[in-house]
C-alpha cells in the first residue's frame, strides 16, 4: 500500500473559549457528522474563558477530506445553538494545529472559540 492511501486519524487535544456567547457559562458539546463525540457520559460541559483538555479521537479517516466540527450550546428551555463550525481540513501526519471556529451568526453575536488538534496515521 503506497503511504499516502494510508488512513489517518486526528486527536482533538483542547478547547480554547476566548469570549463565551452566554454571560458566564456556556453549556458546550461538540459534534461530528451528526454524532457528539465530546464530552462522554454527559450532555454538556460548562466552559468559560480558558482552555479545556478534550483528548478525543476520531478514526479511520482517508486523507484529502474536510471535516467540520461543530460547537454546540445545550439550553434547558429552548432548542441548542450550534455556536459555529471549524473546518479541519485531512491531508498528512502533522500538527498540532490550532483553528479557529467560523461563528454562526444567526446564533451568536460573540462566542469566539479555537480547536487545538493533530493528525497522524492509524497503526497498521
Ligand atoms: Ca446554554
Amino acid at each position: 500500500m503506497m503511504a499516502d492511501e494510508r488512513k489517518l486519524f486526528i486527536k482533538i487535544l483542547e478547547l480554547n473559549c476566548f469570549v463565551t456567547d452566554e454571560i458566564g457559562f456556556d453549556e458546550l458539546y461538540l459534534v461530528v457528522n451528526e454524532e457528539k463525540i465530546w464530552p462522554q457520559n454527559q450532555l454538556f460541559k460548562s466552559i468559560n474563558p480558558g482552555s479545556t483538555t478534550i483528548d478525543v479521537k476520531i478514526s479511520d479517516l482517508i486523507p484529502h477530506i474536510k471535516i467540520d466540527l461543530e460547537v454546540w450550546d445545550y439550553d434547558y428551555l429552548s432548542s441548542n445553538d450550534l455556536l459555529g463550525t471549524v473546518p479541519l481540513y485531512i491531508d498528512e501526519p502533522g500538527g498540532p494545529y490550532t483553528t479557529d471556529m467560523i461563528p454562526n451568526h444567526e446564533e451568536t453575536e460573540q462566542a469566539k472559540y479555537s480547536i487545538v488538534w493533530e493528525i497522524d496515521y492509524m497503526s497498521a
